[in-house]
């Protein structure tokens, strides 16, 4: 019911406690990043059953079937730099792989750069969007889609090397205790990220969970791909290849793992 959020308890946490749930939106992201151009505060999280236009990054379709997934994004409003905002997306991949494991015992991992994985099979998507940066605190909306049941298997998920948490657990799934695990976890990891050792303590943690790492892939850039063996990230969430023609920083791309 729109408007309507999750019960808890009270005291939990002090952030991240107004939840606005829809039964449908366009996409998640669009109405928060238009809500913080509005004013809205940081903390706000919005939730959709269904959204008519979920988005991937780079003009991309997330494609969930209603109800089958938790549809949800989070507005921050962190003082951080342009180079600095992979730390936020870094806290709530973090907080949603504590989320998985605690409510459905899925022990996930990271795809770099905004996948959860299991098997290498696609079990979220995160998207991440900002407006105002430059500004000292700049609105940076993290959206992400988990999928929670699915027709599995079926050939839509096939196609999309996708797979989800019911079929994982083999037990129905709460989306909202899914999403209140996921805000609890959240909570504590918000102030790491006002302080740069902070961001980076975030990132490192990520880091621990990306299975992109020690990984051959091949890098699709806007214009060009090449492979390599994935080694580190960067203090920033860039992703280190060693490559035939020597070490590559990649900040934007995609990734295939190979083997
Ligand atoms: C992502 O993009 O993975 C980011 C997805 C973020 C979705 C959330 S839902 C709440 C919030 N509101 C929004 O509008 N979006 C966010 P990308 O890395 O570009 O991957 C997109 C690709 O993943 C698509 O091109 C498909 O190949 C695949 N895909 C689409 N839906 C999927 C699903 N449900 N499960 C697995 N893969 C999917």
């Amino acid at each position: 019911m729109p408007g309507e959020g999750p019960r808890r308890p009270e005291g939990r946490r002090s952030m991240f406690t107004d939840v606005r749930w829809f039964a449908e939106l366009g996409s998640t992201n669009t109405w928060l990043l238009e809500a913080a151009a509005a004013g809205c505060a940081e903390g706000t999280v919005v939730v959709a059953d269904r959204q008519l236009a979920g988005r991937g990054r780079l003009g991309r379709v997330w494609t969930s079937e209603p109800g089958s997934g938790l549809l949800t994004s989070i507005l921050f409003r962190p003082a951080l730099g342009a180079s600095e905002l992979f730390s936020v997306a870094a806290a709530v991949t973090l907080s949603a792989l504590d989320a998985v494991e605690a409510v459905a015992g899925v022990r996930a991992g990271a795809k770099w750069p905004n996948d959860l994985v299991v098997d290498d099979a696609k079990l979220a998507g995160v998207l991440s969007e900002t407006s105002g940066v430059g500004s000292g605190r700049p609105a940076v909306v993290v959206g992400i889609g988990i999928n929670v049941g699915w027709p599995m298997p079926g050939p839509d998920a096939e196609a999309l090397g996708a797979t989800c948490l019911e079929g994982l657990s083999g037990r129905h799934i709460d989306r909202r205790e899914l999403l209140e695990q996921m805000l609890d976890a959240l909570a504590p990891r918000r102030p790491l990220l006002e302080e740069a050792e902070g961001r980076a303590s975030l990132v490192r943690d990520l880091a621990g969970r990306t299975v992109t790492i020690g990984r051959a892939v091949r890098v699709e850039l806007a214009d060009a791909s090449f492979s390599g063996i994935a080694t580190e990230l960067d203090d920033t969430g860039r992703l280190i290849v060693e490559g035939a023609a020597g070490r590559r920083v990649v900040s934007v791309g995609d990734v295939v793992h190979l083997r």
